[in-house]
């Protein structure tokens, strides 16, 4: 990636009203480092994404990376496989996102058969895929249009496909979620935060942010036709599944 990148710093001072947030210029120039320091296993996800890829992914197959941001998916992807093994198209609504992305792929990876869109995931005509991923993205969906979503990929996904989900969570349990967040914060000070940082990042993402449990992302996958999904990671209120379509 580009190094191009600048500390995260959009929360350090007191503002008046916490404006909600969005994905525009100021953040994309601190993304790589505000990305590194709020979502714990973050790295360990992209890292996975190379090998499984390798064991489930139709050689030449396309590749979906449905809210690419700065194409850190891709550049992991690229990073494990040969220019021949994959097709990739990213999507992102952000411009600023997209042209970076552009940018880093021309400039690291110009071997490999890389495309960005600037697109609503939720607007996409897919075409057959042999591997999805939303890598913390569904979360700023409404949670009313999850579902219909989620169906157009299985539909898209081609037979031995997968998918792989990683999304912030809330757990059921109020306890046990009050634990996880509490060390999430714990993490996120660790990491250099400010608790003013912490609090105005938490009020911006407010309605915009809306995490689900894991029980009902494993319905969601189910009921859009799923054979099979399981969560492979989990980091605090961090987690990562993935979901088979039978071949
Ligand atoms: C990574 N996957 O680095 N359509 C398309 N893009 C959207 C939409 C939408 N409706 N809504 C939000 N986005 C990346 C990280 S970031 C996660 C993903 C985060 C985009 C939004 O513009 C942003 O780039 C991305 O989803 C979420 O592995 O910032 O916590």
């Amino acid at each position: 990636m580009s190094d191009a990148s600048y500390r995260d710093a959009i929360f350090s001072t007191p503002l008046d009203r916490v404006a909600q947030f969005s994905f525009d210029e100021k953040v994309v120039a601190c993304f790589p480092d505000m990305i590194r320091r709020s979502v714990p296993g973050y790295g360990q996800v992209l890292g996975m994404l190379g090998l499984i890829a390798e064991r489930h992914l139709r050689h030449g197959a396309r590749v979906y990376d449905l809210g690419c941001s700065l194409g850190a998916g891709g550049l992991a992807l690229a990073g494990a496989l040969p220019p021949d093994a994959f097709d990739y198209l990213g999507l992102d609504v952000s411009p600023a996102m997209a042209e970076r992305a552009r940018e880093t792929f021309a400039a690291e990876c110009p071997e490999h058969a890389m495309q960005v869109t600037v697109a609503d995931i939720r607007e996409v005509e897919y075409v057959p895929a042999g591997m999805i991923v939303l890598n913390f993205t569904l979360q700023f969906l409404p949670p009313e249009d999850r579902d219909a979503l989620m169906q157009r990929l299985y539909q898209a996904l081609e037979p031995g496909g997968v998918l792989v989900l990683s999304e912030k969570t809330v757990d059921a349990d109020e306890y046990d979620n009050a634990w996880r967040v509490e060390r999430y914060h714990d993490f996120k000070r660790a990491n250099g935060y400010s608790d003013m940082e912490i609090s105005q990042k938490r009020n911006a993402l407010e309605n915009v942010l809306v995490p689900d449990t894991l029980e009902a992302h494993h319905a969601r996958l189910e009921r859009s036709g799923f054979d099979r999904s399981m969560t492979w990671f989990q980091y605090l209120n961090f987690a990562s599944m993935i979901a088979f379509k039978e071949g």
